[in-house]
């Protein structure tokens, strides 16, 4: 056994006695405990059925409530780094817009805005393959509506126009995402 030197003792003996005046601290909380919750979990009444949820509650709002402040700070920043482009700058997504995106950097996540008359010409995403032979590939996502906008994903990204034609006037974009 170790021995305390007295004084130790005594701030020991010290906060337990003011934490626990009268040695009864536990037996009151089992009191209070049958006093307001049955053997089957309900409470004895609306009290301190009220009181037990309000508490609850109270802590699980404010858990929620970081939460969401998280979220909004994590979202607010995705945002803040995604760029958005018009294709082709004033002119639009248009004939010889191959050298548009030369010089540019572009994220994953950053928006393009293909802006074009849909009786004239469309966008469609293709892969390499549809890129360097104009040729469209099954399956191949067709958009029309004259202002598209379409999220870059990590990597590379390629479109083009699939009117006849118009891909081999370089109606067509390669952009590597990073
Ligand atoms: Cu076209």
């Amino acid at each position: 056994m170790t021995l305390l030197p007295n004084h130790t003792i005594m701030r020991l003996l010290n906060h337990q006695q003011a934490q626990d005046p009268d040695g009864q601290e536990s037996d009151r909380m089992k009191m209070y405990h049958m006093m307001h919750v049955r053997r089957d979990g309900t409470f004895v009444d609306q009290a301190s059925a009220d009181l037990y949820m309000s508490q609850g509650r109270g802590s699980a709002g404010r858990a929620i409530i970081v939460a969401i402040a998280l979220l909004c700070l994590l979202a607010h920043s995705e945002i803040a780094r995604a760029a958005t482009y018009t294709v082709g700058g004033t002119g639009g997504w248009t004939f010889n817009t191959v050298t548009w995106p030369k010089g540019k950097r572009f994220s994953a996540g950053d928006v393009l805005i293909f802006k074009y008359s849909p009786a004239n010409h469309n966008v469609v995403a293709v892969n390499r393959a549809g890129y360097n032979s104009c040729k469209t590939p099954g399956g191949a996502k067709v958009y029309r509506t004259g202002n598209d906008q379409i999220r870059l994903v990590k990597g590379q990204n390629f479109f083009i126009c699939n009117f006849v034609g118009h891909c081999e006037s370089g109606m067509k974009i390669a952009i590597n995402a990073l």
